[in-house]
């Protein structure tokens, strides 16, 4: 079906220490991820980046936590222009770190609420990021936002989660790297965990159309989180936090795949991508090609068969 597809630029690196994700917009509009939404028929509208908002007066809590009132700064912007752009048709968010989901996703949650529908969240991704600024260890940004869309305590300083997800409405799906804290918290929470060992055993359909019916039988939104290092680092090597053991190109664009013939889904975060990483933008580009599978490219365009 066709889409208005609505870009929206997050160039944030605050949730981590490693510059270069600033750079993840560009490199997307480089790579044509523009031209390939277009080249599938959807109307593609760029809306620029968003800028940083106002600082907050604060005082950063104890401990290691990185950039925080930035961080702060940027959860504002962007749960704004993701829920205007909710309103107006499809936002693909071209990132920028993993804390940029922190505005996302609450963007997705508030135009959810005021629809009247739940939101279900996809988080394909290595980590489970579900730390708080109290347990995180790295003190980085990017590993805490499931956390706070789970309405997990301790955000001090962040505005309140708009409708905190119930956490049979998260599905963490590529999961191989979990600190302990997290793996403590997340064992408290009944969110569905597709890890790596799952995937090997069970593959990826069956997991995926498992959480795809829970969304589809409550009517659901789909928000979904693609973070690059969901893909082995082989394949996309351009991201600060590689863990070996990741999806084939074949299995994310089999997720995508998914996804798409769902039609489910309803905006997009593409994120962690540091194009400093990598030679030739080649991480950049698969990025856009798993994109294009989530809003519909196919090799033949055909029901999918059955065997058996
Ligand atoms: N769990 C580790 C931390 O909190 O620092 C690693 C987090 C990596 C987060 C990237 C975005 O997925
Ligand atoms: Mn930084
Ligand atoms: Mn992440
Ligand atoms: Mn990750």
């Amino acid at each position: 079906m066709r889409k208005t597809c609505i870009l929206i630029g997050a160039p944030i690196d605050s949730g981590q220490r490693r510059p270069g994700c600033l750079m993840g917009p560009a490199a997307y509009r480089v790579a044509g991820l523009g031209r390939a939404l277009a080249d599938l028929g959807h109307a593609v509208e760029d809306r620029g980046d968003v800028a940083l908002g106002p600082l907050p007066e604060m005082t950063p809590p104890e401990g290691p936590v990185h950039d925080l009132p930035e961080t702060i700064g940027w959860t504002a912007a962007l749960k704004t222009a993701v829920e205007e752009a909710l309103g107006d048709g499809f936002p693909i968010v071209m990132g920028g770190d993993h804390s940029l989901a922190l505005g996302t996703v609450a963007g997705a949650a508030a135009h959810a609420a005021a629809v009247g529908r739940p939101l279900f969240l996809l988080w394909l991704d290595a980590h489970s990021d579900f730390h708080t600024l109290q347990t995180t260890t790295s003190g980085n940004l990017h590993g805490v936002p499931v956390a706070y869309a789970a309405g997990r305590d301790g955000f001090d300083g962040f505005p309140p989660f708009p409708a905190p997800l119930p956490p049979e409405r998260i599905c963490l799906f590529g999961i191989r790297s979990v600190d302990p804290e997290e793996h403590a918290a997340l064992l408290l929470h009944d969110v569905s965990i597709i890890d790596m060992r799952v995937i090997d055993e069970f593959g990826i359909c069956a997991p995926m159309r498992e959480f795809l019916e829970k969304v589809r039988a409550a009517n659901g939104m789909l928000h979904v989180s693609l973070d690059v290092d969901f893909v082995d680092p082989a394949h996309a090597p351009a991201v600060g936090t590689t863990v070996p053991g990741g999806a084939t190109v074949r299995e994310a664009h089999l997720v995508m795949e998914l996804l798409h013939e769902s039609g489910l889904v309803t905006s997009l975060d593409l994120v962690e991508l540091n194009p400093f990483l990598d030679e030739r933008g080649r991480t950049a580009r698969l990025m856009v090609e798993l994109a294009a599978s989530i809003m519909g490219r196919k090799v033949f365009d055909r029901p999918t068969r059955s065997f058996g």
